[in-house]
C-alpha cells in the first residue's frame, strides 16, 4: 500500500505494479463489462442521434440526403450509416447553427481560434457541464490527484476549453484551485513554493520550460511539493515526459480532448499504462478509420480517431473526424479499469508534410532527436522552397554540456544527426544546431513546424 499523497510514492508503486490505493472514481463505469458498457453507449447513442435530427436542421438535412433516420440506428455497428462530421461544419454554421437548444439554456461558450477564418464555437447546457466534469473529475483521479490537492492551472482562463473545463473539474472533486493562467512563468514558481502547491496543470511544453526556469532560479523541485503534472493539449512525447519525470521529480501525465467534443476530458492516463489513456466511453462513442477511405477499422488498428460524443444537449457532434491518428485497444487494464484504452496522440493526419514526395510526420523526427545524446526535447522544423525544391531545416537545440568551441567537433555532431534523420525519414534535412535556449518557448501549445513553401 502506498500513499498517492507522498511525493514520489505513486511513480514507485507503479513500477512495482501496485495501483491498490488509487481511488477509482465511478468504478460502477470505470470497471464495468463490455457488454454493459456497449449497452450504455447503444441507448446513448440511439437517443443522441434523434437529439440531432429533430433540434438540428443541418443534421436533419445531412442525414436525409445520406438516406438514415434515428430509427436505423439498430446496434452500435450502425454509427457508420451516419455521416461524418469535421470541422468545416462547425465554421460554415458560425456562431450558432449547430446549436440543439435555445441559447437561454447555453451556460457557458467556448471556441477554438484556428489559423484561419472563425473560430469554432461551442455551447454547454448545465448538464453538459456537469458531464465535462464528470470526464475531468475521472482523469484526474486516474493521475493520482485526489481531494485534497492544490491545483494551480496554468492553462490560459479564455475561450480555450483547457482553463475552464480543467479548473470546474478539479474543484468539484475537491481540489484547492490555484488559478494561475498561462504566461509569468516566474510567478508560477513562486506560487508553487508559496501555495504549497501539489498539482501542476499545463501543455507539457509550458510543464518544461517551468523546470528549465525553475533550474536557473536554482528552485529545488525535488523537494517542492509538487507531485503530480496533468498535462495535455499537445502530444506529450515519451522523451519529454521522461525529461519532466526526471527533473521535476513528479508524475507526468497526459490526457487528451477537443473543443468540438468538449475540450478535455475525452480521455487520460492512468498510472499503469502510462502510454495509453481510458476513454470515457460512456460518454464518448468511439471509432477508428482509414483517413484515406472513411472505413472502421478493427480495434487494435492504427488509424484516425473518430468520436461522437454520446449525451452532448448543446451542439450534439456525430461522428467528428479529430484527424488524430491512434490505436484504441479494449482490453483490461493492470489499474482495474476496463474502459478501453488509446494510444497517445502523437501526430494528426493533417500534419503529415510531404517532402520531396516522401510523407514525413514531426513525430519521426522527434523520435530520431530523442534518441541523440546531448540534445534537448525543443526542435523546430523549417520547410521553404529553394530552386523550386522542397528543403527540409532542422533546428535542434543542444543541451550544455554537448556545446563545444570546436567547430570540427561541432560538425561532427550535426552531420551525425543528418545521417540518422536520413536513415529513418528517408529524405535528406540540414541540421541546425542551436545554443541552450535559442528556441523560443511557449506558454501554450508549441509549434514545432513552420512551413514556409507557398501554398
Ligand atoms: O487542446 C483540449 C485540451 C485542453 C485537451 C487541455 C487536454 C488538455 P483544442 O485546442 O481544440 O482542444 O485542440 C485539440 O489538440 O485534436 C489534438 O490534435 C491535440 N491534443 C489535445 N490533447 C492532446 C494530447 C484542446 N494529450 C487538438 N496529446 C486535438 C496529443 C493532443 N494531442
Amino acid at each position: 500500500m502506498f500513499d498517492p499523497k507522498v511525493k514520489g510514492a505513486a511513480l514507485q508503486a507503479a513500477a512495482r505494479g501496485d495501483f491498490s490505493s488509487l481511488p477509482i472514481f465511478r468504478p460502477e463505469i470505470e470497471c464495468a463489462d463490455r457488454l454493459t458498457i456497449e449497452r450504455i453507449q447503444l441507448e446513448k447513442l440511439q437517443a443522441q442521434v434523434a437529439w440531432a435530427y429533430n433540434r438540428v436542421p443541418w443534421y436533419q438535412k445531412k442525414m436525409d440526403d445520406a438516406g438514415v433516420s434515428p430509427s436505423d440506428i439498430k446496434t452500435l455497428r450502425d454509427v457508420t450509416k451516419l455521416p461524418f462530421t469535421d470541422k468545416t461544419a462547425l465554421r460554415d454554421t458560425f456562431p450558432f447553427g449547430l446549436f440543439a437548444v435555445p441559447l437561454e439554456e447555453v451556460e457557458e461558450l467556448h471556441a477554438s481560434s484556428g489559423t484561419t477564418g472563425k473560430p469554432i464555437v461551442v455551447g454547454y447546457t448545465k448538464q453538459d457541464m456537469d458531464t465535462w466534469a464528470d470526464c475531468i473529475m475521472r482523469l484526474a483521479q486516474m493521475a493520482g490527484v485526489v481531494p485534497g490537492d492544490r491545483a494551480q492551472m496554468a492553462f490560459g482562463y479564455g475561450m480555450f476549453t483547457g482553463g475552464f473545463g480543467l479548473h470546474y473539474g478539479l474543484q468539484r472533486l475537491g481540489c484547492m484551485m490555484i488559478p494561475a493562467g498561462s504566461g509569468n512563468t516566474e510567478r508560477h514558481i513562486d506560487m508553487i513554493h508559496d501555495y504549497g502547491t501539489t498539482v501542476l496543470v499545463a501543455t507539457p511544453s509550458y510543464a518544461m520550460h517551468i523546470c528549465e526556469v525553475g533550474e536557473q532560479l536554482g528552485f529545488d523541485w525535488e523537494s517542492s511539493t509538487l507531485r503530480v503534472g496533468l498535462f495535455g493539449g499537445e502530444p506529450c512525447p515519451p522523451a519529454l515526459k521522461a525529461e519532466i519525470e526526471s527533473r521535476m521529480h513528479i508524475v507526468c501525465t497526459d490526457n487528451y480532448g477537443l473543443t468540438e467534443v468538449n475540450g478535455p476530458g475525452v480521455s487520460g492516463e492512468c498510472l499503469a499504462s502510462r502510454d495509453m489513456q481510458h476513454i470515457a466511453e460512456d460518454h464518448y462513442l468511439w471509432e477508428i478509420i482509414d483517413p484515406e477511405t472513411g472505413e472502421q477499422l478493427p480495434a487494435g488498428e492504427e488509424g484516425e480517431l473518430v468520436l461522437t460524443p454520446l449525451d452532448k444537449q448543446a451542439i450534439p457532434v456525430l461522428r467528428y473526424r479529430t484527424h488524430d491518428l491512434t490505436r484504441v485497444v479494449t482490453e483490461p487494464c493492470a489499474c482495474g479499469r476496463t474502459l478501453a484504452r488509446m494510444q497517445k496522440v502523437r501526430s494528426r493526419s493533417d500534419d503529415m508534410l510531404i517532402i520531396r514526395g516522401t510523407n514525413v510526420f514531426p513525430s519521426q523526427v522527434e523520435d530520431v532527436l530523442s534518441g541523440i545524446e546531448g540534445v534537448t526535447t525543443h526542435y523546430k522544423i523549417l520547410v521553404e522552397t529553394q530552386n523550386g525544391m522542397d528543403k527540409m531545416t532542422v533546428l535542434t537545440e543542444l543541451k550544455p554540456e554537448a556545446f563545444s568551441d570546436s567547430f570540427d567537433e561541432m560538425n561532427k555532431f550535426r552531420s551525425n544527426v543528418e545521417d540518422k534523420l536520413r536513415s529513418v525519414l528517408q529524405v535528406s534535412a540540414k541540421v541546425k544546431l542551436v545554443e541552450p535556449g535559442g528556441i523560443e518557448r511557449t506558454t501554450g501549445k508549441s509549434k514545432h513546424v513552420e512551413d514556409r513553401r507557398a501554398k
